[in-house]
Parts: C-alpha cells; sequence; structure tokens
C-alpha cells in the first residue's frame, strides 16, 4: 500500500530534499506551506510540475502556529508519517525575534505532537522531529552524543530543546512513534543564503566573477560539524522506520571553523579569501557556540546511517554551482545593460 507523509517545512532545504527521496520511494507526499505575496516554492517547484498529472505531491496552506487547522489538516489526510521540519530557523535571527521563534520552534512541535496524538487514536502515525546540535550549546562533552546532556545559547536552541523534551513525553505518555533527529550542521546547494558556507560560496562565485569585491562576516574561529544535507535527509527516513522510536545523532564526526571552511572555497576559484573577507561585528552573536563535534555511532549501529559526503565534497558542489549561477547573474545584468 501506498505510505503518505506530510512534511511541514517542506519549501525549506531539507524539505525540499525530503520530499524528492520520499516521492522517489513511492510516497504520497503532503507538504504544509505559508501563504506569503510571492511564491516560498522555488525549492520544490521541480518536484511539483513532474508530479503534477500523478499528483503524488499536494501543497496545503498552513502555519505551525495554528495549531488547530494544523490538527485539522492531519485528522482529514491521515499520513503514515510525519515530518516536522518547519521552523524560524535563524539561530543569529531568534535573538531579534526570541517570542516569534519559541512560537514556531516549541509550540509549532507541540501543535504537531498534540495533532499526531490526536490521529493516533483511530491510525498510528509516526512523528520526526528536527533536533539541533545548537542544543549542546556552551558543550558540556565532546564529541556529543545521544546522552550529552544539553546546555543551549540562543531563543532558537531553547526553544528546540523545548521541542525535544516535548516529542519524548509524548512518545513515553502516550505510546506515540515519535523521534528526535539531532542533526548537527548540514549545508547545500539550496541552504539558505544568510547560513555562514551558502553566504561564503555566494560571495566567493560572485568576487570570482567580478560581481562583489567584498565579504563580511562575523565570527571566523567557531567550528562546525558539517555534512551534505542530501545524506541527512536519508537519515530522516531511516529513524521512522527504525522498529521503535527513539532519539539519533547525526553528524560526520569532524569539525572545522569557519576560517577554514572560507580557506577551502577560495582555493578552488584560485582565490585566497584573506584578500576578500573582512570582519563585521553586527554578525557577532550575543552568545556563540564555539564548537560542534557529532558521534553518530549510535545511527550507524542501529540504522546503519553514515554521512558520505566530506567536506572537501561539499565545498566543491556548493562552489561550483555557485560559480555558475553567479556566471548567470552576470550575463544577464551584462544583457539587461546593452539592451
Ligand atoms: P530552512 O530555514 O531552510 O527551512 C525552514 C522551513 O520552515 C521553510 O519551509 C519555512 O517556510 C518553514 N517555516 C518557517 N516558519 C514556519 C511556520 N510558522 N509555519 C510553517 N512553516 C514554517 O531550514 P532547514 O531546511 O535548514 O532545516 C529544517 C529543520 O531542521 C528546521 O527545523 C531546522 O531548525 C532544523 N535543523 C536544521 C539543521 C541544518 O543544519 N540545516 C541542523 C539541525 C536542525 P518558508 O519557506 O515559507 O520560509
Ligand atoms: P548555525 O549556522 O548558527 O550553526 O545554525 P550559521 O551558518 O548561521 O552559523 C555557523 C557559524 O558561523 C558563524 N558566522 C556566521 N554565521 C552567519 N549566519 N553569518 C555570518 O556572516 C557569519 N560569520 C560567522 C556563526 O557565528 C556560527 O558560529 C545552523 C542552522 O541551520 C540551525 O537551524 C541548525 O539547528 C544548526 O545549524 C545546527
Amino acid at each position: 500500500m501506498t505510505k503518505s507523509a506530510l512534511i511541514t517545512g517542506i519549501t525549506g532545504q531539507d524539505g525540499s530534499y525530503l520530499a524528492e527521496l520520499l516521492l522517489e520511494k513511492g510516497y504520497q507526499v503532503h507538504g504544509l506551506v505559508r501563504r506569503s505575496s510571492t511564491f516560498a516554492t522555488e525549492r520544490i517547484e521541480h518536484l511539483y510540475e513532474d508530479v503534477h498529472d500523478k499528483s503524488n505531491l499536494r501543497l496545503h496552506y498552513g502555519d505551525l502556529t495554528d495549531g488547530q487547522a494544523f490538527s485539522n489538516l492531519v485528522l482529514e489526510i491521515e499520513p503514515d508519517e510525519i515530518y516536522n521540519l518547519g521552523a524560524q530557523s535563524h539561530v543569529r535571527v531568534s535573538y531579534d525575534q526570541p517570542v516569534y521563534t519559541l512560537q514556531t520552534v516549541g509550540v509549532g512541535a507541540l501543535n504537531v505532537l498534540e495533532a499526531a496524538r490526536l490521529l493516533n487514536k483511530k491510525k498510528t502515525t509516526k512523528v520526526y522531529q528536527a533536533s539541533s546540535s545548537e542544543m549542546y550549546g556552551d558543550v558540556l562533552e565532546t564529541p556529543q552524543k545521544e546522552t550529552t546532556p544539553f546546555n543551549p545559547q540562543s531563543p532558537y536552541a531553547c526553544a528546540k530543546v523545548y521541542a525535544f523534551h516535548q516529542t519524548v513525553n509524548y512518545r513515553r505518555g502516550y505510546d506515540l512513534f515519535a523521534s528526535n533527529g539531532i542533526l548537527f550542521n548540514h549545508e547545500s546547494e539550496r541552504r539558505g543564503e544568510t547560513f555562514v558556507t551558502r553566504k561564503i560560496t555566494r560571495a566567493a562565485g560572485r568576487i570570482k566573477v567580478g560581481m562583489q569585491d567584498k565579504l563580511y562576516l562575523g565570527n571566523l574561529d567557531a567550528k562546525r560539524d558539517w555534512g551534505y544535507a542530501k545524506d541527512y535527509v536519508e537519515g530522516m527516513w531511516r529513524i521512522l522506520q527504525h522498529d521503535e522510536a527513539d532519539d539519533f545523532v547525526l553528524a560526520t564526526g569532524r569539525t572545522e571553523s569557519v576560517r577554514d571552511f572560507c580557506r577551502l572555497v577560495f582555493e578552488q576559484l584560485d582565490l585566497n579569501y584573506e584578500d576578500y573577507v573582512e570582519i563585521d561585528p553586527r554578525y557577532f552573536r550575543p552568545a556563540e557556540v564555539d564548537l560542534l563535534l557529532g558521534d553518530a555511532s549510535k545511527a550507524k549501529e542501529k540504522l546503519g546511517w553514515e554521512a558520505e559526503t566530506n567536506l572537501e565534497e561539499l565545498a566543491r558542489i556548493m562552489t561550483e554551482h555557485d560559480l555558475d549561477l553567479a556566471k548567470r547573474e552576470s550575463h544577464a545584468k551584462s544583457f539587461v545593460a546593452g539592451s
């Protein structure tokens, strides 16, 4: 029988890759999209066109903060699996919008769990909660694993800790199949342009074609465990196929600094990052997470999951993509100028 899944955050980086994966596996995929004055569906447009006739992808208007409407939707479509990826996901922005961040990330997750609890009375449904390595914050142990205590450092991370515990609470209290994936940073050519890796690859491409002179960044010494988003959505799916609900770290097991990532990207374009990168304190955070390094051995042992793409390969994929994009932008600009 065809399985069905509901993805919140389907228009985001992870949601788009997960939708692709589930459609390939023959799922009926439902996605929650926020109404806005312009389309936010760029990352999934190719899927919508491809499957338009077969209708394996259906989009529904909604918002994680509107719990009543979300429950109505879940009771109507009765998904076998719900992937809660929707979030105000930018750590720096969460300092500017702490209450809104808690509403989408924390209350939003609770709304998802409540909807699943209601449906679960009638039909078994599984919930994946997008938890984050940011929950480890000012780390109390390195490398970080499932048993490492949380010590969050931002409104975003505090909200994710709340959502994590509610997920465990619904698992224990209501026997709901609810699992947390504690994912370390994962990037791609579809990464939002204000996250540091994509900000760097976008700028490097534009610098290479002469469209930009400088790249302004914040803390270059922060270290992150960066993987490729495509690998990680496979891990999300495996978490819900496991025979019992549980919590899993997904990470590469390697950490590098923002400075190292800059060096890697600019070197691939035969440039020296030191000639272009400048520090702008506006990108500093009130509290920084200095180092994240994940230990994904539980996921390897129980799910057979491992990150397959290393940092050099990830940087190459993103850099090539963004160089190509910059060339097209530059071409379009000269075309307009010449017209
Ligand atoms: P993105 O920021 O790319 O995508 C976020 C998605 O959430 C978008 O589709 C956005 O919609 C949607 N969204 C935002 N607010 C709401 C709301 N109120 N109601 C419904 N949908 C909403 O994030 P990623 O794809 O990178 O991350 C996916 C999830 O995984 C997030 O929860 C994130 O916090 C978490 N995470 C991400 C990691 C990473 O490294 N990428 C690591 C660990 C956890 P719109 O397009 O309209 O803005
Ligand atoms: P992060 O990702 O906060 O780890 O959260 P981000 O790419 O925003 O920052 C990573 C590190 O780079 C430093 N940094 C800068 N960051 C941004 N955005 N812009 C800059 O100019 C800049 N300069 C330096 C930051 O200070 C930080 O140390 C991401 C998100 O996807 C979360 O949703 C997710 O939960 C975590 O990863 C795991």
